[in-house]
């Protein structure tokens, strides 16, 4: 990523430092339907940091990644040349089913936030969403 100064790894925030203390939690439930559940999407703001608790309610693997749209183009192509590979990258957590993980993230920038799963064929079957940061 270009242009980026500081610790910033994506157009809309990075991973909070260690130690930070979230000011919202948000669950993500993710289903077999290609769809995210969120507790409460809503109210998302540019400087939150933000506790994810995204679990797998399905039988497949899933993900929940942040990024910008544009990011989430890039990591969709990664992900089709690569079909085999695990991505963790401090933006994105890969779930197995039955299982959950937490991703804490602080929103920087005005940008618009999109979750996607990146898993071949998910995104495009509607697991994604998108949020305004202001
Ligand atoms: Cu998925």
């Amino acid at each position: 990523m270009e242009g980026h100064e500081g610790h910033k790894m994506s157009a809309v925030g990075m991973p909070a430092a260690k130690g930070a203390v979230p000011n919202k939690t948000i669950t993500v439930h993710m289903m077999d339907t290609m769809k995210y559940n969120f507790s409460n999407l809503a109210g998302i703001e540019e400087g939150d940091i933000v506790k994810f608790v995204v679990m797998n309610k399905g039988k497949i693997p899933h993900e929940f990644g942040i990024g910008s749209i544009e990011e989430q183009v890039a990591h969709r192509k990664m992900m089709k040349e690569m079909p085999n590979m695990k991505h963790e990258d401090g933006s994105t957590v890969s779930v197995e089913p039955g299982k959950s993980k937490e991703l804490i993230w602080q929103f920087i920038g005005d940008e618009t936030a999109q979750f996607a799963c990146n898993v071949p064929g998910h995104f495009e079957a509607g697991m994604h969403a998108e949020v305004e940061l202001h």
